[in-house]
């Protein structure tokens, strides 16, 4: 009992980041990773409510549901079957109402492009609702987590060499098994370049996938 309490007492919040990169002829419209889950249809975020914060979408790129929808690209440069902000702007944020708080194991994001709008690089926070002085909305150059929300991750699939198309698969997870309860997901979504305006990542499926209730 004492040694449980020990462990317990040494679990910190230390949520890694997992990813996968498919190039070339292993970027399929099924979207298979060697290490991430494939894209879920009925994962906690299908029933989500998507609400944009700051930035604008562009005008080729699907609505805010695309995330949401189940559906993939079926091919690497389909802006249609995608999100992404605005060419030349500097991304955007939105956030996730899951209607209640869940208990999150894994936030997976998928994105395929054939060039530089395909790594990702984005903040992820999360708020549970009540915390106190909690702003749904804060807009860029508000630190969220000055506005009751929680810092959860980094996410950043930028290679340090090579050819930065393709398909990449990201998952958000902690060791201890949960990365809390949480309503709200507020994703702070950066270019992944500024040699051209082509940096804003086509991203295809965002997937919550809740913590199973131990038997
Ligand atoms: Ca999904
Ligand atoms: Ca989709």
């Amino acid at each position: 009992m004492r040694l449980i309490t020990l462990i317990c007492l040494l679990c910190v919040f230390d949520p890694g980041v997992l990813f996968d990169h498919n190039r070339g002829a292993t970027a399929t419209r099924e979207f298979k990773f060697k290490n991430i889950p494939s894209p879920a249809k009925d994962d906690a975020a299908a029933t989500a409510k998507l609400h944009l914060i700051d930035g604008e979408i562009d005008g080729g790129s699907a609505d805010l549901s695309v995330l949401i929808d189940g559906r993939l690209p079926s091919d690497e440069d389909e802006p249609g079957a995608n999100l992404f902000f605005t060419a030349g702007s500097s991304g955007g944020r939105f956030r996730m109402d899951l209607g209640k708080p869940i208990d999150i194991a894994q936030i997976n994001s998928y994105s395929w492009h054939p060039n530089s709008r395909g790594p990702q690089l984005y903040k992820l926070y999360a708020a549970e609702g009540s915390e106190p002085k909690l702003e749904l909305d804060p807009k860029r150059g508000v630190d969220p987590a000055t506005r009751g929300w929680k810092f959860i991750a980094l996410v950043s699939t930028l290679p340090q060499q090579g050819e930065d198309g393709g398909q990449y698969g990201v998952s958000v997870r902690d060791s201890s098994g949960s990365l809390g309860k949480y309503r709200y997901l507020l994703f702070d979504c950066y270019v992944t370049e500024l040699y051209d305006n082509w940096g804003n990542t086509f991203y295809s499926e965002i997937d919550v996938i809740e913590r199973l209730r131990k038997p």
